[in-house]
């Protein structure tokens, strides 16, 4: 999770024709999704902190990252626990302490959940 140190690239090529240094930076995003500890048993979902923060506003081409802090396994699957998975992504098992990323490359709303608590959910919101 090294990727905000990288550094800006207007010192390579000093004094032709670079853009200003006002311009906004327009490359892709990482977000990170933290799995807190103890929601392998209910009771996030009452304060919406299954997924921290359970929701994220996206651009085309950002990537997320669900990071587990838990003790368990959770998986990160596109749908919802009523309608089931929509298999746009699927993470499978993420094992405790580890991380499943996914980069967006379309616009729209992507509810998700783990297929094994299903009382966890969240969206992603790709514009
Ligand atoms: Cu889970």
């Amino acid at each position: 999770m090294a990727d905000d140190t990288m550094m800006a690239d207007d010192t390579m090529m000093a004094d032709d024709t670079m853009m200003a240094d006002d311009v906004a930076p327009t490359g892709p995003t990482s977000w990170d999704v933290i799995t807190p500890e103890g929601t392998s048993v209910p009771g996030c979902e009452l304060d919406d902190t299954c997924f921290m923060p359970s929701s994220i506003m996206a651009q085309v081409g950002d990537t997320v990252n669900w990071v587990n802090n838990d003790v368990a396994a959770h998986t990160v699957s596109s749908g919802s626990p009523r309608d089931g998975p929509t298999n746009v992504f699927d993470s499978g098992l993420v094992m405790a302490g580890t991380v499943f990323s996914h980069t967006f490359e379309e616009s729209g709303t992507y509810p998700y959940f783990c297929l094994v608590h299903p009382w966890m959910i969240g969206t992603v919101v790709v514009e």
